[in-house]
């Protein structure tokens, strides 16, 4: 554990399971059919820098809309919670959480923050900031990937925790796997825990495809910088600036999808894997999905993971949901 001040702290947090490389991953997407990387490679530290842009573009409304049910309903989640852990999954710049944390301190409410991400700068820097903005918080970041699992988050046993999981960062997951997430969630919750999810609804082609493929072109930035991380990572040479940004909306599986598409046919070697692929023009690799939910796909998504809805929050017309979940059986 290092210590840079007495009140931010931080900790590597070992993977429950083993968690395959860049390289293992690396070799498992590009090689199969569609080919496909995972968003997790996105986030180095201008990966993080260019989702805060994004965070900033008119067209990419969930940041925004989610920041404002906080600000609204902060005061009512903390008081209802009264928590004296907060353990946030995917912090990343921790900027929306400051909603909770000024209900905290609003409310009396004494709170150690636990922020959880795989980019540890980013997660370090708004640490930092945060212990010198709120006198009474202590931070104790968890670097480490949460795909690894949840058992290994050395949490205090004692005390009410609160898990946040904001921005809609679950529905990065795979259904089964956004399945699985929850209930490892679940399974850090005891009596009168309770878990804060904010997560974006299904809306109209137009709005959505526009939020992922934004008019000053930092999402497609964003996309093209995992292509960046391979290069560095990999020792490999992807022709970057030669992939054209795509966000397609596929209504039947209630998801954006983000790919990355060749503009001429070229060969990419990845001298650090000793391979080479071939890439066709026009060929894509899938990049990322990002579920969308409604009421009903959300409530039988908690009742799978054995949790109980017990406040929903909606933004107007049902844009974005923010919802606070008990155990159903704890
Ligand atoms: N919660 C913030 C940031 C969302 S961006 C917000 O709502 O604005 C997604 C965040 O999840 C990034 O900070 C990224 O680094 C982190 N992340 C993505 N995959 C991760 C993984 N597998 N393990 C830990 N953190 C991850
Ligand atoms: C972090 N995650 C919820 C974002 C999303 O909306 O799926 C990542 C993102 N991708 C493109 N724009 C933002």
């Amino acid at each position: 554990m290092t210590q840079s001040g007495r009140r931010l702290t931080s900790t590597d947090v070992a993977p429950e399971r083993p968690l395959a490389s860049l390289a293992d991953d690396v070799r498992a997407g590009l090689l199969s059919r569609p080919r496909w990387l995972s968003p997790k490679y996105f986030y180095d530290d201008r990966g993080s820098a260019l989702f805060e842009a994004i965070c900033a573009t008119p067209e990419y409304y969930p940041s925004r809309t989610e920041a404002a049910l906080l600000a609204a309903h902060g005061r009512e989640i903390v008081e209802y919670a009264a928590p004296d852990h907060m353990l946030e999954l995917g912090s990343g710049s921790s900027r929306k959480t400051r909603h909770l944390l000024d209900a905290c301190d609003a409310l009396g409410q004494g709170c150690t923050y636990w922020p959880f991400d795989v980019s540890a700068q980013m997660m370090l820097d708004a640490g930092a900031e945060l212990v010198a903005d709120y006198s009474w918080l202590s931070v104790h970041a968890l670097i480490g990937d949460y795909t690894g699992g949840l058992a290994n988050v050395p949490l205090p046993e004692a005390g009410r925790r609160l898990i946040v999981f904001l921005g809609g960062t679950l529905g990065n997951f795979e259904p089964p796997a956004a399945t699985a997430m929850l209930e490892q969630i679940a399974a850090l919750m005891r009596d009168g825990d309770r878990l804060l999810l904010g997560v974006d609804r299904v809306k109209d082609t137009a709005t959505l495809e526009a939020a992922y493929d934004d008019a000053e072109g930092v999402t497609a930035q964003f996309n093209r910088n995992v292509l960046r991380v391979l290069n560095r990572e990999l020792d490999a040479n992807f022709p970057v600036q030669d992939y054209s940004h795509r966000a397609v909306f596929d209504r039947d599986m209630a998801r954006i999808e983000m790919r990355l598409a060749a503009d001429h046919a070229h060969r990419v070697t990845l001298a650090a894997l000793d391979t080479a692929i071939d890439i066709e023009a026009g060929e894509e690799i899938v990049t990322e999905f990002s579920h969308k939910f409604t009421p009903d796909t959300l409530a039988a998504l908690f009742e799978t993971a054995g949790l109980t809805i017990e406040r929903h929050f909606e933004a107007e017309g049902g844009a974005y949901s923010l919802v606070l979940a008990g155990k159903a059986n704890p």
